[in-house]
């Protein structure tokens, strides 16, 4: 939720209940001793994760809100979480969730 002042907050604990069961449902995974969450992916071939990798970032640009990720080959690592609030806002489940569909494409 945005707050009285428009900046960004983390998600309460309401939200969390019902937003973290369905990103584990997604397989994306709590990081431990942070507010974050992360999924691996692993595609064909680097092409086809570099392509995924393209549509993230052009929509990370357009939402102003970057993954943290990593790539070797096939594979691509992603961690979100917010640094403005420090900790899992609703942007980053909003990413994730284009994220996986941009992620069988
Ligand atoms: N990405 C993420 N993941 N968290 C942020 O808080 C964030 C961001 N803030 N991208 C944005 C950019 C901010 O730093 C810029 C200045 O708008």
């Amino acid at each position: 939720m945005v707050g009285q002042a428009g900046k960004i907050q983390t998600l309460t604990m309401e939200e969390r209940e019902h937003l973290l069961p369905m990103m584990r449902n997604a397989q994306w995974v709590e990081v431990v001793g942070r507010d974050a969450i992360y999924k691996e992916f692993l595609f064909k071939d680097f092409n086809q994760a570099f392509g995924f990798m393209s549509r993230v970032a052009l929509q990370a640009e357009k939402m102003d809100h970057h993954p943290e990720w990593f790539n070797v080959y096939n594979k691509v690592q992603i961690t979100l979480s917010t640094h403005e609030c420090g900790g899992l806002s609703q942007r980053d489940i909003t990413l994730a969730t284009f994220i996986d569909q941009a992620s069988v494409l």
